[in-house]
């Protein structure tokens, strides 16, 4: 896979070249690009943003600066992953049909967002004949000051799903299943007893049967409190 991602801040995406991730892409399974957007700028002050049309508070990123940068990456096949407070909900089962893309592109907006005609332009017919979609994703019900963050918690979630990103595929079996009903229970590792605190007398009894019959117990307790 490859993932692109464009933005004013290359500097935050440092910690992706780091471990896990930095493994993946020695091995050729991943391939990360940072793009500074102010590169792609033809003014002598570097300028990505302006005042909106309509008026209103803050600053819009310009649509021309965002259609060099992306033309420079966009591949067929390709899909364009807009970040923003008003976008879809990301999701892990979002996670799962992401990780069947060739290219990823990950326009990572300041300030109000990107002026909306490049969604637009990007959404024509002559981008979808070419394999190319385009989604307005939102992370959360919260309001990030800009795409970057938002990103890398896409990219981290989708990546640990490919295979040879993660150490431990057993753990990715497991997680498969948890939309059948499979949910999370407390764990417990060495020592036996910490700080007065006890593990659980069955997670010692080697009884495998009833050991998962307790794990699900647990975890029903646990979703129920949560809810
Ligand atoms: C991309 C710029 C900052 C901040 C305006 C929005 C309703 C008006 C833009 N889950 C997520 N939260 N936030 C983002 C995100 C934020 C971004 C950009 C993503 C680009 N910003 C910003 C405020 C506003 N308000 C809320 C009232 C717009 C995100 C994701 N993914």
């Amino acid at each position: 896979m490859r993932i692109d991602a464009i933005t004013i801040f290359p500097d935050y995406f440092a910690p992706m070249q780091l471990s896990l991730l930095g493994k993946a892409q020695g091995q050729g399974i991943l391939e990360i690009n940072i793009h500074d957007l102010r590169s792609f700028t033809t003014d002598n002050h570097h300028t990505v943003d302006d005042t909106p049309y309509g008026g209103g508070a803050g600053m819009v990123m310009l649509p021309e600066v965002w259609g060099l940068a992306i033309d420079s990456v966009i591949a067929d096949e390709a899909t364009l992953i807009v970040l923003t407070p008003a976008g879809t909900r990301f999701t892990q089962e979002m996670a799962y049909e992401l990780t069947n893309a060739k290219q990823l592109i990950f326009a990572c907006g300041r300030y109000e967002g990107i002026d909306d005609r490049v969604r637009q332009h990007y959404s024509a017919d002559q981008y979808s004949a070419r394999g190319i979609k385009v989604l307005e994703v939102s992370i959360g019900d919260y309001v990030l000051g800009g795409g970057e963050v938002a990103s890398m918690v896409m990219i981290e979630a989708i990546t640990r799903l490919l295979p040879g990103v993660l150490g431990n595929p057993e753990s990715l079996v497991e997680e498969s299943h948890m939309s059948e009903g499979y949910l999370e229970y407390p764990n417990f590792t060495k020592p036996q007893s910490w700080r007065d605190l006890s593990v659980p007398e069955i997670l010692l009894s080697g009884n495998h049967a009833q050991i998962a019959k307790w794990r699900a117990t647990q975890a029903e307790l646990r979703a129920k409190k949560n809810l």
